[in-house]
C-alpha cells in the first residue's frame, strides 16, 4: 500500500462537528429514550431530522420504515441501530483504498463540476505519487480555458510530473497523444484533468464519453479509477451532479474535497447509499499535502463522537 494512502484525514471531529450535531445530536434529542417503543410522531420526526442533515429523502425513509417494521425497538437502542446502518452503507459502497497495480501503467480519470477541486486534486495526487517514486504523466484534457491549463503546468511542474497539453485541442486526442506516449516511456501513472462546465451539459457529458471511449480502445486494462470530485460544501446537490455523471461515464469512487472548511460530511453516507460508490480521498485544503485518505471507521467514530 502506498504511504500517502496510510495518511489518513484525522480530523473528522471537526469535520462532522456540524453533522454531528444535526445528524446524531438531534435525532436523539427528538426522542424519548425512556419510551418503550417509537410513537408514529416520533418516526417522523427523526425521519424529519435525517433529511435536514442531508441524508437524503430514500435513506432517511429508508431508515424509518426499517424502525417501524423491527419488532421490538427500542428509542433507546437508536444510537446503535444508525451507528450499524451507517457502518453497512459504508461497506457496501465497496473498498475504500484506491486501487493500483505495480509494473503496470495506472489510469485515473478525473471528472466533476467546475470548481470542485479537480485541479488541485490531480496535483495533490501527482505529488505524492512522485513521492513513491513513481513516474507520472498528466493529460491536460480541460482544454477549454487556457488558464486551467497553464494552472496545471505551474502544479505538476512542482510537483515533478510531466504533462501533455495542446492547445485548444480535442480534449480526447489530448488523452489519445498521453496514453502513446505513457506507454511508449513506460510512464506508472497517468492523470487525466477534466472540464467541468455544467451550463453545457449535454456537450460536457458527449466529450468525458469520447474521452472514456479512446482509454477503453487504446488501454481498457489501465483504466484503475474514474473518480468524481465533489465539493464538500455541495450538500445533496453533489449527489445530484454525482448522478449526472455516473449517467455518462462508470464512475468508481469520489474524491470529497473541501473538507476542511465544510462541517457537511453526512454526504459520504448518502453518495455511499444513493450512489454506491465509496469517497476514496479526501481534500482538506490547497496545499499538495492536503490529501488524505479515507478511513470509514474513523469517520463511523467521530459522528458518534467516541
Ligand atoms: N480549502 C480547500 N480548497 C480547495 C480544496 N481543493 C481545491 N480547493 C480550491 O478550490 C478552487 C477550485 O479548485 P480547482 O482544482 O481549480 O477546481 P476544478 O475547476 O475542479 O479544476 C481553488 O481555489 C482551489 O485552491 C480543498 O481540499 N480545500
Ligand atoms: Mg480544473
Amino acid at each position: 500500500m502506498f504511504g500517502f494512502l496510510k495518511d489518513k484525514f484525522d480530523n473528522f471531529k471537526h469535520a462532522v462537528s456540524n453533522t454531528t450535531k444535526s445528524l446524531v445530536g438531534n435525532v436523539l434529542t427528538t426522542i424519548d429514550t425512556n419510551e418503550e417503543e417509537y410513537s408514529e410522531f416520533a418516526l417522523d420526526d427523526i425521519e424529519d431530522v435525517l433529511i435536514s442533515a442531508d441524508l437524503g429523502v430514500g435513506y432517511a425513509s429508508e431508515l424509518v420504515d426499517k424502525l417501524r417494521n423491527k419488532k421490538g425497538a427500542k428509542p433507546s437502542e437508536l444510537k446503535n441501530y444508525l451507528r450499524q446502518e451507517f457502518k453497512k452503507t459504508l461497506s457496501e459502497a465497496g473498498s475504500t483504498e484506491l486501487s493500483y497495480k505495480d509494473n503496470e501503467l495506472n489510469i485515473y480519470f478525473i471528472t466533476g463540476v467546475n470548481g470542485a477541486g479537480k485541479t488541485t486534486l490531480i496535483a495533490k495526487m501527482a505529488y505524492r505519487f512522485k513521492q513513491e517514486g513513481k513516474k507520472v504523466l498528466i493529460a491536460a484534457a480541460d482544454t477549454f480555458r487556457a488558464a486551467a491549463e497553464e494552472q496545471l503546468n505551474i502544479w505538476s511542474t512542482r510537483a515533478g510530473a510531466d504533462i501533455v497539453r495542446r492547445d485548444k485541442a480535442d480534449p480526447a486526442s489530448v488523452v489519445f497523444e498521453t496514453i502513446e506516449k505513457a506507454t511508449r516511456e513506460n510512464y506508472d501513472v497517468i492523470l487525466v484533468d477534466t472540464a467541468g462546465r455544467l451550463q453545457n451539459k449535454f456537450n460536457l457529458m458527449e466529450e468525458l464519453k469520447k474521452i472514456k471511449k479512446v482509454i477503453d480502445k487504446k488501454s481498457p486494462e489501465a483504466l484503475r479509477e474514474s473518480i468524481l470530485v465533489i465539493d464538500a460544501n455541495t450538500g445533496q446537490n453533489g449527489l445530484q451532479q454525482a448522478k449526472v455523471f455516473s449517467e455518462s461515464v462508470n464512475l468508481t469512487s469520489v474524491a470529497l474535497t473541501k473538507l476542511d472548511g465544510s462541517a457537511k460530511g453526512a454526504i459520504i453516507l448518502a453518495i455511499a447509499k444513493e450512489m454506491n460508490l465509496p469517497v476514496k480521498l479526501i481534500g482538506v485544503g490547497e496545499k499538495m499535502e492536503d490529501l488524505k485518505a479515507f478511513d470509514p471507521d474513523d469517520f463511523i467514530n467521530a459522528l458518534f463522537e467516541e
